[in-house]
């Protein structure tokens, strides 16, 4: 089975490290699709604290992930769930139901999120410092 996410994985955290490592118990073969600065910007008003070459790179270096690319735009789904032939798609469940549309074309799971740690509270700590 091929397993696709997507995230933007700035300030990369045990958070984001647990749910990659979950999804891939799901399959075999891991694939994920980094946010490209641009569209995190579009998602979330403000730019990622590491830009996109460097996000994919920690993504890329990871033993539980295959193969990384950058991901554009958020109504590109469908076409990289063709392009990389996943089975499945994981999201965490801050994205519940979101995605459910997608379930034509290959298994959609949403995955807990892990609790009180997240990337723009990090931000946050730092930047009181
Ligand atoms: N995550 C988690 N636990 C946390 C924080 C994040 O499980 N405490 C998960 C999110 O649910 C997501 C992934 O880690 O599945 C990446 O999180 P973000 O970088 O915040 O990604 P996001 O902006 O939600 O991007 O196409 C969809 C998007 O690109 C998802």
């Amino acid at each position: 089975m091929r397993v696709i996410t997507f995230g933007t994985f700035d300030v990369f955290h045990v958070g984001h490290l647990n749910i990659l490592e979950h999804a891939k118990k799901l399959g075999e073969y891991m694939i994920v699709g980094v946010s490209s600065d641009q569209l995190t910007f579009e998602k979330k008003e403000r730019y990622p604290v590491f830009g996109e070459d460097d996000r994919l790179r920690i993504i890329a270096a990871l033993n539980c992930v295959d193969e990384a690319f950058i991901e554009k735009s958020l109504e590109l789904k469908k076409e990289y769930i063709f392009q990389h032939q996943a089975d499945i798609l994981v999201m965490g469940d801050d994205w519940d139901g979101k995605f459910d549309h997608l379930n034509d074309c290959c298994k959609v799971v949403y995955l807990p999120r892990t609790p009180s740690i997240s990337s723009s509270e990090i931000i946050e700590i730092v930047q009181k410092r």
